[in-house]
């Protein structure tokens, strides 16, 4: 006899669409249409394992606060006052809001902010769909660089002429050591495969050394060693760690010689022949608040380990001066001979690292433009326009994926751009602090209620099945700018006249996937070689397979990039003058939450409470207690929040972990911990990147209301 429906368990393969290296193979139990649990996809390999963001990715589809109906804004811009319209009406108004923009301003006036939203899908990809249909309308003002990697981005092609410098996480497995420098892999997630990689060399005895102002998680591993450094300082420290080196004759010359060029210049800085300044760990020890002892003992351990892999956070480069930590990252792993090696690493960004298999993917139909705006600096340009020098006057926002009113430093200053656009649209799965400023809100559909392709930055894809249905009045992101498209006067030219798994389908006809039904089965297609290092042509024969830097190899000192402005080789720079608050705030990520993403949903929200991390020292010295409420504050913002005071974060550094919305009372002053209500817009140059580890702050007592 059949079960009934209710009673069978069905279970669909899915992965995370989300931006933190994202596409972990899951699988969603699901029964009478509900999800029941997620839990790891057996058809991944036993290293590819979810998180907490994953297994319970239920909690936010089911949330009682997703936004279930189209709606327009009544009241002033976020005091949260909309009504509920139907998606006519819904999308009426936005497309003539969008019209009129175009009409009276121009093309140019319309800005897409977000896109990491749900960024690793082939289809509904928050970015590719939301570039796609202003291009289409014709809008041509882009924003350049991202919150997250603009530094490294901008450095590492005058280094190695490309950015295809990552490695394969399995190639870990014959590291002799592994130095983490400012990567918090066990909660700050680079896909789904490293933490496994990482946690099984360290049980297996191989060192794993974090260089960390902070006790994160990942310092938890056993055999791992804590190192604690000042933030922003990681230029100097490795400087010193290359001067013990030099000095212990542990440079590979033979390697720098055949592989690279401008070792010299580097090392004259160094040595201190230019500025009589030996960087000498005794003088790092001042800047990075690390005893010269130990950075001895690194640069002895580093400098006897073959292979050796440092793999740098992107934290290291959301500093002032985060460009030169990168490249001097590379200058290490280039000075001990480890990059081109299996168990080494090329000093480079990891993430997306390397070739991905071959599959098709929503075209964003670019225009050729001229007018960027660098993206860490979207509220100057909206608030500054033309007059302040920047390219174009913004008057309208379209936010897909994004809540750059958490998210994006300076949140004073961003409430202040929202205000001032004329007309602000936003696809949105809940009222975000962003979505509330915004003028119409289009309620979006969420990744485990539609099918796509994941792109998980490893040599695989991921197919994610459609688990469950959206609820009744929500639509995919394709869906509302087909209609938008309609609306706007170019109805096939964005559809192509397809459906979502029409689309779906010729991606997968594109891609070098053979057998379709089983990767739709299994939701695992695996590329063939999973031991790759990236550049390995290059080092296979140097001469045959250049690089394409001008001197075809690996420049540790770049002419080109001289041109910047800055140094040919990477020197420590230091704080900016403005930055005069006697305590640095790092705002790292957390493992239950994904940027701001899911800090409103209750099963997160009780697995972390925020607080400002604070060292005993620095406590005492204000006469704080562990536990009481403080303030803190500088020339951007306060807060208001609980301090956690301990010895796992280094004196004269707070921490406050961000991504939480914040809560802003009359005053001015934050109540939920909002971390960029401390940050500031101004950019590291010349990436014009982030710098919201290069933040200075001062801690008191809060009086009590
Ligand atoms: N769980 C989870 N995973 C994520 C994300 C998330 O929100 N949650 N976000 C994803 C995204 S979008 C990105 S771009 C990446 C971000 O990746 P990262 O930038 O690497 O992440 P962070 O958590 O900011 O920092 C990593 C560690 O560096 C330390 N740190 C901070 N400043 C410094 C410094 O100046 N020097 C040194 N040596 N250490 C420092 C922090 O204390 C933290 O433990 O992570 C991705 N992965
Ligand atoms: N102080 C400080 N600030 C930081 C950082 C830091 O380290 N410190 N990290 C920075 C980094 S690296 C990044 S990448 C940014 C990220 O900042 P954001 O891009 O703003 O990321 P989220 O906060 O995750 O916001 C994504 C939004 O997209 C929505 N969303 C998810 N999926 C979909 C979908 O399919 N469709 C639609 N329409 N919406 C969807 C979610 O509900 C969520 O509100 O934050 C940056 N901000
Ligand atoms: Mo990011």
């Amino acid at each position: 006899m059949n079960k009934p429906l209710q009673r069978i368990t069905q279970t669909i393969p899915v992965s995370c669409n989300k931006d933190c290296g994202a596409g972990c193979p899951l699988l969603a139990h699901v029964r009478a249409g509900r999800i029941i649990k997620i839990t790891n996809n057996p058809a991944g390999t036993p290293y590819m394992k979810g998180c907490s963001k994953g297994y319970q990715a239920m909690q936010a589809a089911y949330a009682p606060d997703r936004l279930l109906k189209p709606m327009i804004r009544t009241g002033p811009r976020g005091s949260g006052d909309f009504k509920t319209v139907s998606w006519d009406e819904a999308l009426d108004h936005a497309a003539s809001g969008l019209r009129l923009i175009k009409e009276t301003y121009g093309r140019d006036s319309i800005i897409f902010l977000g896109g990491s939203g749900s960024c690793r899908g082939a289809l509904h990809n928050t970015s590719s769909l939301t570039n796609r249909f202003l291009n289409m309308l014709g809008s041509n003002v882009k924003l350049y660089g991202n919150y997250s990697s603009s530094a490294s981005d901008f450095v590492t092609p005058f280094v190695f002429g490309t950015l295809e410098v990552g490695i394969d996480a399995g190639t870990l497995q014959h590291s002799e050591l592994i130095i983490l420098w400012g990567a918090n892999i066990m909660d700050t997630r680079f896909g789904c495969e490293y933490p496994t990689r990482i946690r099984e060399a360290a049980n297996k005895g191989v060192p794993v050394i974090v260089i960390d102002p902070r006790k994160s998680n990942t310092v938890k591993l056993p055999h791992a060693q804590w190192v604690q450094i000042r933030p922003g300082t990681d230029t100097a420290m490795m400087a010193a760690v290359l001067y013990e080196l030099i000095g212990n004759d542990q440079v590979d010359y033979p390697y720098l010689e055949k592989y690279c060029i401008g070792f010299n210049r580097v090392k004259n800085y160094i040595l201190g022949s230019d500025d009589n300044r030996p960087k000498t760990p005794e003088w790092a020890e001042q800047i990075c608040g690390t005893p010269a002892g130990i950075i001895k003992k690194l640069a002895e351990m580093y400098g006897n380990a073959k292979p050796a892999a440092l793999i740098p956070g992107l934290s290291i480069q959301r500093n002032i001066g985060g460009e030169e930590a990168m490249r001097m990252a590379m200058v290490l792993q280039a000075a001990t001979g480890n990059i081109g090696k299996m168990g080494g690493a090329s000093g480079g960004c990891l993430w997306d690292g390397l070739p991905v298999p071959e599959c098709g993917e929503m075209d964003t139909a670019d225009i050729p433009g001229d007018l960027f705006i660098p993206e860490y600096r979207w509220p100057d340009a909206i608030l500054e326009g033309k007059e302040g020098g920047h390219p174009v006057d913004i008057k309208a926002i379209y936010n897909v994926g994004g809540n750059y009113l958490s998210q994006g430093s300076d949140i004073n200053k961003n409430i202040r751009a929202f205000n001032k656009v004329e007309f602000s649209v936003c696809h949105e799965q809940f009222m975000t602090p962003t979505a509330k400023h915004c003028d119409v809100i289009l309620p979006a559909s969420f990744f485990l209620e539609r099918e796509d392709i994941l792109f998980p930055g490893m040599n695989y894809l991921f197919y994610s099945g459609k688990a469950i249905d959206p609820p009744d009045s929500v639509k995919d992101d394709y869906d509302i700018f087909c209609e938008l498209s309609d609306r706007l006067g170019f109805p096939d030219k964005y559809s192509e006249g397809k459906t979502s798994s029409q689309w779906i389908e010729q991606f997968i006809a594109e891609s070098e996937i053979a057998d379709v039904e089983q990767f739709k089965q299994t939701g695992v297609y695996s590329g063939k070689d999973q031991m790759r290092i990236g550049l390995s042509d290059f080092f296979a024969d140097p001469l045959k397979n250049p690089l394409k830097t001008p001197s075809g190899k690996i420049e540790l000192a770049s002419e080109n990039y001289a041109k910047t402005g800055f140094p040919a080789i990477p020197t420590y720079r230091g704080m900016a003058d403005e930055d005069k608050y006697p305590l640095r705030m790092i705002t790292p990520s957390s493992l239950h939450r994904i940027n701001s993403s899911y800090c409103n949903i209750q099963w997160f929200k009780d697995r972390e409470t925020q607080a400002l991390w604070m060292n005993i020292s620095d406590a005492e010295k204000r006469g704080i207690t562990n536990g009481e409420v403080v303030s803190v504050w500088n020339s951007c913002g306060k807060i208001r929040i609980p301090a956690s005071v301990s010895e796992d974060i280094m004196p004269g550094v707070v921490c406050l972990i961000q991504g939480f919305w914040p809560d802003i009372d009359d005053d001015g002053t934050d109540r939920a911990g909002a971390a960029n209500m401390l940050t500031s817009t101004e950019p590291t140059e010349p990436c014009m990147g982030s710098r919201t580890h290069s933040v200075t702050v001062e801690v008191g007592l809060a009086k009590s209301d």
